[in-house]
This record gives structure tokens, sequence and C-alpha cells, in this order.
């Protein structure tokens, strides 16, 4: 693929860039996606919308658990694509810059990713329900039976369907996206909001969008300039 030289010249001239990726650029490291491609995502039979939901949390919480022990076992063994490494080289390359995931399994900063905008947390912590005390679990950690602080349940450190995303993270987000000159939409179906918000602040606020995905999205019309592909293998185009 050529990357077309208006898309090559903002992104040699960009001084201010904003990075949103989604669960497409983990694709390429075994994450499975949760929509498109003709898989959705299930659990038991559960639809990930449904064991993912702020309701199966009221209803059964330790079912969640189940859920994300699984995913977490998943992951651990999995390690950074192309894709995660080129955008962690953007971070020296662009006087500011801003990534902010959708992800939560922490391939970003596997990579070398700083600073990171999580928007719907990180599968490696827990907190408690009660003191939003919270609990590492990256590297094998073993998470306590309750929090140590309050005796309380914990749960997985992440945004589920009908929950609120983590205190300012969105705000943060948002205010990079208002002042970026170029936005790179990457791995996203765009359907979850308010995170799908982001690409539409930063095009109204004059940024030049991109969009990388193999499939058009309900974004790809609101784009400047969309590169159907991989991520894995259009963005390291973007430096030649
Ligand atoms: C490749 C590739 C390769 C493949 N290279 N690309 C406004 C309108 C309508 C609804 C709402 C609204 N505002 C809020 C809502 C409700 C809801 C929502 O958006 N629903 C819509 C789905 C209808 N939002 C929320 O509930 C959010 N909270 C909220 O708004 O709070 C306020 C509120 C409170 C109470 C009531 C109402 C409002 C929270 C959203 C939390 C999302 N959580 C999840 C699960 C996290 C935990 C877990 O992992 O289980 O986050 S859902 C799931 O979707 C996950 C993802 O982060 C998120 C986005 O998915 P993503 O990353 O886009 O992945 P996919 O699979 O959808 O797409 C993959 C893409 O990659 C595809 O396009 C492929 O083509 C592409 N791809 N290979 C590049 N190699
Ligand atoms: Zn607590």
């Amino acid at each position: 693929m050529q990357i077309p030289s208006e898309l090559r010249r903002r992104f040699a001239e960009a001084r201010r860039v904003l990075v949103l990726t989604g669960a497409g650029v983990s694709a390429e490291s075994g994450v499975p996606t949760f929509r498109g491609g003709g898989n959705t995502a299930v659990w038991k039979g559960l639809p990930f919308d449904v064991i993912s939901s702020a309701e199966m949390l009221e209803r059964n919480l330790p079912a969640v658990w189940e859920w994300f022990d699984y995913r977490r076992d998943f992951i651990e063994s999995l390690t950074p694509n192309a894709a995660h490494h080129e955008i962690a080289l953007w971070q020296e390359r662009f006087p500011e810059f801003t990534l902010v995931t959708q992800n939560i399994d922490g391939l970003h900063q596997k990579a070398g990713s700083r600073d990171v905008i999580e928007l719907h947390g990180n599968i490696w912590r827990a907190r408690c329900i009660a003191c939003r005390s919270f609990y590492d679990m990256a590297s094998g950690k073993k998470r306590p039976e309750a929090c140590l602080e309050c005796g309380d349940p914990l749960r997985p450190d992440v945004v589920l369907f009908g929950e609120l995303l983590p205190p300012g993270a969105f705000e943060r987000a948002a205010e990079r996206a208002a002042s970026c000159e170029l936005c790179i939409v990457i791995g996203t179906s765009g359907l979850v909001y308010p995170a799908a918000g982001l690409p539409e602040i930063a095009k109204s606020a004059g940024a030049f969008l991109c969009e990388v995905n193999p499939e058009p999205t309900p974004l790809s019309r609101l784009c400047d300039e969309v590169l159907m592909g991989k991520a894995g293998e259009i963005l390291q185009l973007l430096r030649s």
C-alpha cells in the first residue's frame, strides 16, 4: 500500500498527535476482538456485553471474576506486536503525543508506551468495590480474598457496560483530542461511547483524521484518510 502524500505530509509535520486504539491493535498479538470478523466474544454461552456488564457484576461477581481470570491467563503469555512497537516509537517523534486506548490488556505499556490514557481500565488490577483501593495482579501476583483496607469484595478494575469511565480519563483524552492536529484511530469498531466520540471531537476542532482498520466503521465517513488493512502492517509504512 502507498501512503497518500497528504497524510505523509501531515505525519511529518504534526506536533500534536492523538492516537485512539481498540481491540484490533492487539489482534495480531492473539487477543480476540469483541466484534468484527464474524466473531463475537462469548463466555460460557453469554455474549461479552452480558458478562462484561454492570448488571452481571451486581448479580454474579464470581462469574465475572471467572471470565476475567480466564482472560488474564490467556493474555499473560502474549507479547506486543509491530503495531504496539510502532506506536511506542511515536511518543519520541512528536512533541506532544497522547495515546488513548480502550484496551485493558496492558500491551501498549509492555511495548514501552508511557502515560497511556486507559479509558476502560486494566485487566491486571483489581479494586475494592467500596473504598476503591487498588491491587496489582501483574506477573502472577495473587489478589487478596477481600479488600485489605475495609474487607469488602474486590472486582476487576475494568469498565463494564453501563459503568462510568475512570475519574478524569475521558476528560483528559477529550482535552487532548480538542487540541491535536492529527488524530489516528486504529483498530476500533467505533461503536462504544464515549470513546468513539473522541475522533468527532478532534475532527470538529480541525484535526486531520485518519483511520487504520481492515474493515469500514461508522467513523470512516468522518475521516480524511482511511487506510484499509492490518495495523501491524500499515503503521510502519507511515515512518518511511
Ligand atoms: C483490526 C485488526 C488489525 C481487527 N488491525 N484493526 C451513546 C450512544 C449509545 C450508547 C451509549 C452512548 N453512551 C454510552 C452508551 C452506552 C455504552 C455504549 O457505548 N453502548 C454501545 C455499544 C451502544 N457505553 C457504556 O456503557 C460506557 N459507559 C458510559 O457511557 O457511562 C455513562 C453511562 C452510565 C450508565 C448508563 C449509560 C451511560 C462504558 C463502556 C465500557 C466498554 N467496556 C468494554 C468491555 C471492557 C471489559 C472487557 O474487556 O470485558 O470495552 S466493551 C468492549 O468494547 C471493550 C472495548 O474496549 C470496547 C470497544 O471495542 P473495540 O476496541 O472497538 O473492539 P471491537 O472488537 O469492537 O472492534 C475491533 C476492530 O478492530 C474492528 O473494527 C476490526 O475490523 C478491527 N481489527 N483486526 C487493525 N489487525
Ligand atoms: Zn476497600
